[in-house]
């Protein structure tokens, strides 16, 4: 399962974000480092199955189909707060982040609103740029850290290393953190390893992607400070994790019809004043302004367009497109585009990656190889020798 971290500063509302994508209970409040411990729980993206284009209602093993959309799990990590300096142990330091090595992805939840300091106390008109920039500092620096430990027996005599050795020695090093043997080698081609603190952040940005959820949109100054800097940082997605945990609870108590990732929701009635009053001021200050509440939307992209993922449905046969117990499109895996059939093969099984004949492709029923690219929405057998 593909793993991403919530990161940010204390109140910038992590821990809202993570009960918004799960419902988890979790401890929210306006007071900083009110998450002392990471929390893991299931968060879901979603995409259209391929359930209607074969005309077969799917039975998910995993998650979910509502409505012709699959709901297709992930591990979403709430983080306790990060302050400047953590690094160095400030606050409650960077420990936990050894937790969450195996994520592939950080969410940076960013309190837009400019209502809390670097520390989480309330405050006014905060430069929210100088969050997006520490953290991210925190966290290369955290990079920066591990890298420097694993080097540091070769530290006199770095440069006689040869490049093979110094790669072998930062994937083992790094190993623990799902950094890959290629992305430290174009780490190594970008900015070689003069500077350390360049290395470890071009490292980080290539192996740890980080998206920034600007938190808070349904309040007035963080709109204002979403215009003014959506230009100018990459990957943001504004966002209302407040919101969506109303929207949800609401859905859930049939108070309304509401699915995750709507740009809109029906009322059914039973809806009293003070509930008709916050969800008129979500439908107009969030949902018709920004299109969703977007928590949906950021680990949708994070997971689409940041980690380039596709979704593929293995089946045990290509005819009938069931499992061995019968179950119609079982699984809808997550894998990074350019994954081969074998190396796919591989990821569900040992075994069934050595054993591994060939594949059938259930639109059309002919072979593929070894080496065939997996796209988007393959559905197919694996064949391989008993
Ligand atoms: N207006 C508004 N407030 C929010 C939103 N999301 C979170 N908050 C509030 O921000 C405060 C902090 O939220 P938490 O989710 O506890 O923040 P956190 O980042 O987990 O904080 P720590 O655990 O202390 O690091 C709470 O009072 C939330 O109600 C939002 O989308 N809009
Ligand atoms: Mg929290």
């Amino acid at each position: 399962m593909i793993e991403i971290g919530l990161i940010g500063k204390p109140n910038a509302g992590k821990s809202s974000f993570l009960k918004a994508a799960t419902m988890q209970d979790v401890k929210i409040a306006p007071i900083p480092f009110t998450t002392l411990k990471p929390n893991i729980a299931v968060a879901y993206v979603t995409k259209k199955c391929v359930c209607g284009e074969f005309g077969v209602k799917c039975n998910p093993r995993q998650g979910a189909c509502i409505n012709g959309i699959r709901f297709i799990p992930i591990g979403l990590w709430d983080l306790p707060g990060i302050v400047p300096g953590a690094h160095e142990g400030r606050g409650l330091g960077l420990k936990f982040l050894d937790e969450v090595r195996k994520t592939k992805a950080l969410i940076h939840v960013v309190d837009f609103s400019g209502s809390t300091d670097s520390e989480g106390k309330a405050t006014e008109n905060y430069d929210i740029e100088k969050d997006i920039k520490f953290v991210e500092d925190e966290i290369n620096n955290w990079f920066k850290d591990i890298i420097e430990r694993g080097l540091e027996k070769y530290r006199k005599n770095l440069g006689n290393l040869s490049r093979e050795e110094l790669v072998d020695t930062l994937v083992k090093q790094l190993s623990g953190l799902e950094v890959k043997k290629n992305e430290i080698e174009r780490a190594l081609d970008l900015v070689g390893l003069e500077n350390l603190g360049e290395f470890a952040k071009i490292l980080r940005e290539i192996s740890k992607p980080i998206v920034i959820a600007a938190n808070k949109i349904d309040l007035e100054e963080a709109q204002r400070n979403y215009e003014r800097l959506k230009d100018k940082y990459k990957n943001i997605i504004p966002v209302s994790a407040e919101s969506e945990i109303a929207l949800r609870l609401a859905a859930s108590k049939g108070l309304i019809e509401y699915f995750p990732g709507d740009s809109d929701f029906v009322v059914k009635g039973g809806v009293n004043e003070q509930q008709e009053k916050v969800l008129r001021i979500i439908k107009e200050n969030v949902l018709k302004k920004f299109g969703s509440t977007g928590i949906q939307h950021a680990l949708n992209f994070t997971v689409f367009n940041i980690l380039d993922c596709i979704v593929v449905y293995p089946v045990a046969d290509a005819n009938k497109l069931i499992d061995n117990r019968g179950n119609v499109l079982p699984d809808a895996f997550l894998v990074k585009r350019g994954t081969t059939l074998k190396e796919f093969s591989y990821s569900i099984h040992t075994e069934i990656g050595e054993k591994f004949i060939c594949g059938i492709d259930a639109r059309n029923k002919r072979k593929l190889s070894a080496e065939y690219e997996l796209k988007d929405g393959d559905v197919f057998e694996i064949i391989h020798r008993k």
